[in-house]
């Protein structure tokens, strides 16, 4: 799925995509990583796992403007995040069992998510998919919880990716061991869309992220420009 990106084009309660991990296995640390475009107002399903007898064993579930529910083995943590971070998002959950610490990165900046479910696991058999929200395993879906929009770079580890390693992930210089985008194992249900991801012609070969950062100081008398340009 290298360049490419899923479309969900319009509310159902039955488009989704099921993800196939390469190893199943009880998790003790996860980490999660994708990037997502929706302008819905309401809140919905972003990434969904569940387990037998655990429908929301992982969620990532945006409400809007300004809160990311995550839950873990049905605790929930409504974390308050930027109302400007909704729209385009490159977003990242980690969460360790050692210590139950849930973290929440959107588009580079930090939320703590507090602490869920401390010692346990989330199941081997795990039903994994975008789109939807699952209330059973695999189904139960509700058309008001589901995505609209696009998704893409899901990427999905056994282990909780540091802030570097978040740096690099939302890079794509990261990838998977568990979920890997560029070498997505996929099942399509329902109206989604596979596309190519639109880019500047200049970057049709590799992915581009500018970062501009400029502080301008007036001091009385004169002036001093700073510029910092961040280019990968
Ligand atoms: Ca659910």
């Amino acid at each position: 799925m290298d360049g490419k990106m899923f479309i969900f084009p319009k509310e159902t309660n039955t488009a989704h995509v099921i993800l196939k991990p390469t190893v199943t296995k009880p998790l003790q640390k996860v980490s999660v990583c994708l990037n997502s475009y929706t302008d819905l107002s309401r809140r919905y399903s972003l990434f969904s796992i569940a387990t037998p007898g655990k429908d929301n064993a992982f969620l990532i579930y945006p409400e809007p403007p300004n809160i990311c529910s995550i839950y873990i083995n049905q605790a929930i943590s409504n974390i308050r995040i930027d109302p400007g971070s909704l729209g385009w998002m490159n977003l990242c959950v980690t969460w360790d069992s050692n210590t139950g610490e849930v973290h929440l990165w959107i588009n580079g900046r930090h939320y703590p998510g507090g602490v869920l479910m401390k010692g346990t696991s989330i199941a081997a058999e795990a039903s994994i998919l975008l789109g939807q929200d699952q209330d059973t395993f695999g189904g139960g879906f509700d058309a008001s919880q589901s995505f609209v929009g696009e998704i893409s770079d899901v990427n999905m580890w056994d282990k909780v990716l540091t802030p570097e390693d978040i740096q690099k992930a939302i890079s794509g210089d990261l990838h998977g061991n568990l979920i890997i985008w560029k070498s997505l194992v996929y099942e399509i249900k329902g109206d989604v869309l596979v596309q190519e991801k639109l880019q500047l012609p200049s970057a049709s070969s590799s992915n581009v992220y500018i970062r501009l950062i400029v502080t301008i100081s007036i001091i009385p008398g004169s002036s001093s420009v700073t510029g910092i340009i961040m280019v990968r």
